[in-house]
Formats: structure tokens, C-alpha cells, sequence
């Protein structure tokens, strides 16, 4: 310790600033997060004693703002229509997601709501393959690995046409109603015509 700016741990921090810091001069990783006493004092400003110097559960050596505590992202998306028949090819859009200090690093998507992933990607096309009423579920992860998720529904009709046959057979109903009746009614007065 003779000499004031020995570094006896080869850290870039000399020893005698070892003793400022309360740091382990024979120790070049004091609290073995994988950085540096020298790069936490002199580069990243983080505390060389503290392996997660903001309290955010990521150590200082992996965490891409080890000053400022990572915050969770929020999920959102739109979707181009709310109900298609089968076979449409729908739009959804999740770039209205965010994050409070960070980045969104991954876009996932599970359309029929079985929990499994079917896309990735922050704008995605979907085609589903049977009808019914699904519960799209977005999860968006930030870069410090917090997620959110979001779901909204999508109806999907059986078939475009159906509506269409399923009106006209209701109202053929009632117009072959009538001309029956009208057909009974010109009948019985040709017969009470006869009769008379
Ligand atoms: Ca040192
Ligand atoms: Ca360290
Ligand atoms: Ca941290
Ligand atoms: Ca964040």
C-alpha cells in the first residue's frame, strides 16, 4: 500500500480509491456483478458494492439501465374488423404498446386462446380456420423482461352466404302464407257462388 496509485486487483481503480469507495482492493469484482469496481465508478456510475444498484431484480453487468429501475410495459393493440366471415384475412397492430423507459423487444400473438403463440411480430395477418368467437391475446416483453398482455374478441361466421339463404327462406315463409289463405278464401266463395 506504499504506493498511491498501486492497482492491486488490476480493476482501474488504484488502491488508495479502493479505500474511498469501500471496495475489496484484492477483489476486482467487489460485488460480483460481473462488472468492474473501476467500470462501476468511473464508467456506468453505478455502486461497485450493490450488484443491482437500482433494486429492480437485474444485476448492474446485465441490466441495460442499471441507474433507472425497469418499469413493465403496456400492452395494446387494434385489429382491422371485429367480425369477418370465415376466410378473411385480418389485421392487427399492436404499435400502440409501450413501455415508460425502455423498448418492446418481442410482439406475441395467440389467436385461438389456447396458450400457445401462433405469430410474432408487432403488426401481424391472420386467417382462422374454423368459425366461432375468439379471444386474441397479445403479450408484449420490454427489454428488461417484464410483459404484459391484452385480449379482445373476433367473431368469425360460419359461412357469408349463410345469412343471406336463412333471410330468404323467412320471408318466403309468410308471402306462401298468404297467397294459401288467398287461395282458400277465392275457392270457398266460388263454392258458396255454386251452391247459391
Ligand atoms: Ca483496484
Ligand atoms: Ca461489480
Ligand atoms: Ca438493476
Ligand atoms: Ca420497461
Amino acid at each position: 500500500m506504499g504506493d498511491p496509485v498501486a492497482d492491486s486487483d488490476g480493476d482501474q481503480l488504484a488502491d488508495c480509491n479502493e479505500v474511498v469507495q469501500n471496495t475489496d482492493v484484492f477483489d476486482s469484482d467487489t460485488d460480483s456483478d460481473n462488472l468492474t469496481d473501476g467500470e462501476e465508478v468511473y464508467v456506468l456510475e453505478t455502486d461497485p458494492r450493490k450488484p443491482d444498484t437500482d433494486g429492480d431484480g437485474i444485476l448492474d453487468g446485465k441490466d441495460p439501465r442499471p441507474l433507472i429501475p425497469n418499469e413493465p410495459p403496456v400492452a395494446s393493440f387494434t385489429k382491422s374488423v371485429s367480425s369477418a366471415p370465415l376466410g378473411t384475412s385480418l389485421d392487427f397492430d399492436a404499435g400502440g404498446s409501450s413501455d415508460p423507459e425502455g423498448i418492446i423487444v418481442a410482439y406475441e400473438w395467440d389467436f385461438d386462446g389456447d396458450g400457445v403463440y401462433d405469430a410474432e411480430g408487432m403488426t401481424v395477418t391472420y386467417s382462422f380456420s374454423s368459425p366461432g368467437t375468439f379471444n386474441v391475446t397479445l403479450r408484449v416483453v420490454d427489454d428488461g423482461g417484464l410483459s404484459d398482455t391484452t385480449a379482445d374478441e373476433v367473431l368469425i361466421a360460419p359461412h357469408p352466404t349463410v345469412p343471406v339463404v336463412g333471410l330468404g327462406v323467412v320471408t318466403l315463409i309468410p308471402i306462401a302464407l298468404v297467397c294459401y289463405f288467398l287461395i282458400r278464401k277465392h275457392r270457398r266463395r266460388a263454392k258458396s257462388a255454386q251452391d247459391a
